[in-house]
Formats: C-alpha cells, structure tokens, sequence
C-alpha cells in the first residue's frame, strides 16, 4: 500500500484551522491537525513544501519509521512549525491504520483505561460575580471540573475573560496585527486568591476548580501564588512562569503543595524531561498537535508515568476537533490520564469537522468508528477563506514586553 495523494486544507469557519488528508491507492483517508496558532500557513507551508514531497509512495503503515524520517531526516529538529507538521503526519497515519483495521484507534493503543474522559471547561467573567455565575452553568451542564479567570481591578483586559458574554469559546486571536494588553502582576495577585475563596464558599468541595496564570510570573511570584491557593485545594495552577528554564521550578516546588501543570506550548520530550524526572510537575500539558502527534504524546505521557505525573492535555479552540478526537483516544488508553481540557468549538466549527466523540455527565467519549472518528467536509471547509489573526501581546504599566 502506498500514499497517493496528501494535501493541505486551510479553512476559517470563526478561526483559522489547518488540516492534512493523506488518501492511500486503496482509497483511504486519513487526517490530521496542523493548526499553530497565530502561524497556521508557516505549518502549511512546511507541510506542502517539505513533507508531502517525501510522503507520496510511502507505506501508510509505517508509522514509527514516516516519525523517525521526517524528525531525525530534517536535520533540524524540534520546534512548533516542524513538529505540528510531523503530529498532523502521524494523525493521519493512525485514522488510516485504524481504518484498515477496522477498529478505534484507542483500540490500538491498547483499549480503555478507564470508561470515560473527565474534561475540565472555561468558566469566565470581568467580576468574580460573573464569573461564579459561569461555574454555575458549567455545573448545570454537567462538568466535574472547571478553570475559572476573572479580570482583575484596575486592568482593562485579563487572560481568559471573553468580551462576549455567554459564549462558550474564548478566542484570544483576534486581529491581523497583535492587539497590545496592559498586565500588573502586583493587581492579579493581590485579586485572584479572592476568587477561588469565593468559588469554594460558593459550589462546595467537590468541584474540580483551575486556574491558568498563562506564564506572567516569577518562580518566587508563582510560589506565593500557589501557596496563598492552598486552602481552595486547587486541582491545578497553570503555567505559573515561563518554562524554558525548567528549573526554575524547583523553587515553585520548595514553597507550595498546589499542583503545577505546564506544557501547551511544549513540542518535545525534551521541553519537560527535567520537569517529569525531577517530579517538578504534577500534569503534562502536552497535546497531539503541538507535541508531534499520537506517537511522540504517548512517549511523553509513557515518560511521565514512570514519575508521577498525569496528562492534562490542551484543548483551547485553536486546536481543531480532529485533534481533540485524537487526543481522546489516547486519553482513554493511558494509564496515567488526569484531565482533559474541553473547550466546545462553534457549531460552524462543528459542521466542518464532523465528529464521533461525545460529551454526557462531564466526560468526554471518543468515537468507537474505525480510525479516529472524525472527517473534514472539504466543501463546506472551502466557504471560509482563511483570514490573518494574530495573538495578543503583553506589557507592564511602564509599556516592557512581558509574557502574554
Ligand atoms: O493559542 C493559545 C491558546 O491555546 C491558549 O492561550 C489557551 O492557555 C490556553 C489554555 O489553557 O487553553
Ligand atoms: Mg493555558
């Protein structure tokens, strides 16, 4: 069996997706995520200029050795564009093996772990009011777990607070050229243990309960952090700084028993073997697009639970259905599965990318078709042209750049 065709769709059904089909001569197709925020067509670039090259005539079923050759054979390893490239490869790779065979990926992998994904949705508001009200409604629908963000007194705008209120989706790439948001970490500390008091008192002990700090604080800053969130039993505070220097953690670690989860921008083992070794980390942010598809995540979660650290894979709208339907077959066959993050995509979104995998009673399912169990409609995905959207990016009061 060979690869005879692979191709590139780019599509903007409310934000831009990208995806790779890979059809085989017998006629089966495969697909896979390629969607990097903010640098969609630098991934399809990478993809039509330096990959579907080499993939055309390739055996579809050698998953490992298509992995080995396009990350050791382009010299130049790692990174976001290159290793979103290879994950939507080896996506693709495994809907087709799982077609062949006639099972669900998860089947592959190794079968259920467990009968259900537990996911964790975005609770939000400018005021803690508003926000309470959110986790209230996540609670109505059934959710088990939920990250909650509030703005802060005296910010104009804060990570994670939609300016529409009521919508499910929280879209942060919002203009061709970066918007520019203004950030005091002296305000968000002071602010954010008011919140968790105030969601505990609210919906009790049993709720699962979240924050994302999204990368703006010190080692020392986030250490304070975790330990003021303590009495709110946190079941984790989110890429508390920047985590090139991964040990830095350490000092987070030596102040705080509040979990750590880092890792949505991670694209390698490499970003987070210090992190998982040293037991600096309590959940692995990693996800199938960015951390170079089903092949490498396992890897990385394989590594993690020899140390006693759980997966709590990314799932904000910028990753596209057919990377959330990937992601839940290997969140169901793991054994050290946490949780997964489950933001609903717009029913535009939805239509594009029609999908087997379901939520009821806070868990997540995947689909039980052969493959992955989801599809792109390639003629409804034509009538949304792609459009430039950018990332915000971050300043103090005195205009430094800092972290967004
Ligand atoms: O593209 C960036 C988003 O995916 C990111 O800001 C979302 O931090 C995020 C999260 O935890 O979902
Ligand atoms: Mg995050």
């Amino acid at each position: 069996m060979k690869i005879a065709d692979a191709k590139v769709i780019v599509t903007c059904p409310g934000r831009n997706f990208v995806t790779l089909k890979i059809v085989t001569d017998e006629g089966i197709s495969g697909v896979g995520d390629a969607t990097l925020n903010g640098r969609e067509l630098a991934v399809a670039a990478y993809l039509n200029d330096h990959v579907i090259p080499v993939l055309l005539g390739r055996d579809p079923t050698r998953i490992e050795d298509t992995w080995q050759y396009l990350y050791r054979g382009a010299y130049w390893r790692r990174g976001p564009v290159t290793m979103s490239a290879i994950a939507a490869v080896d996506t693709a790779l495994w809907d087709i093996k799982g077609k062949l065979a006639g099972l669900p990926v998860y089947q592959l992998l190794g079968g259920r772990a467990r009968d259900g994904v537990t996911v964790y949705g975005h609770a939000n508001g400018e005021t803690v009011d508003e926000a309470m009200a959110e986790v209230a409604r996540y609670v109505e629908l059934g959710y088990r777990a939920v990250r909650v963000q509030t703005g802060v007194p005296g910010l104009a705008t804060t990570y994670g607070v939609t300016r529409e209120r009521g919508a499910l989706a929280y879209e942060p790439a919002d203009s061709a050229i970066p918007s520019e948001s203004v950030w005091s970490t002296r305000r968000y500390l002071a602010h954010v243990p008011t919140v968790f008091a105030s969601a505990r008192a609210e919906f009790g002990p049993d709720i699962q309960l979240l924050h994302d700090v999204h990368h703006r604080l010190t080692p020392i800053e986030a250490a304070r952090l975790g330990r003021e969130l303590e009495p709110y039993g946190l079941t984790w505070l989110e890429d508390p700084v920047p985590a090139e220097l991964q040990e830095g953690f350490r000092l987070i670690r030596q102040h705080t028993t509040t979990p750590l989860a880092v890792g949505e921008v991670f694209n390698t083992i490499w970003d987070c073997h210090q992190l998982i070794t040293e037991q600096l980390i309590d959940y692995i942010r990693t996800t199938v697009v960015h951390a170079g598809g089903i092949t490498h995540l396992r890897r990385i979660f394989d590594l993690a639970s020899l140390y006693h650290v759980r997966s709590g894979s990314h799932g904000a709208t910028d990753l596209s259905p057919v990377c959330m339907a990937a992601a839940l077959h290997v969140d169901i066959a793991i054994p050290n599965f946490g949780l997964q993050e489950y933001m609903r995509h717009t029913p535009e979104t939805d239509a594009v990318f029609p999908h087997g995998y379901r939520f009821a009673d806070g868990y997540l399912y995947p689909s039980d078709e052969p493959g992955l169990g989801v599809d792109i409609d390639e003629e409804l995905a034509a009538l949304y042209p792609y459009r430039p959207a950018s990332l915000p990016v971050n300043r103090l009061e005195d205009g430094t750049v800092h972290n967004w």
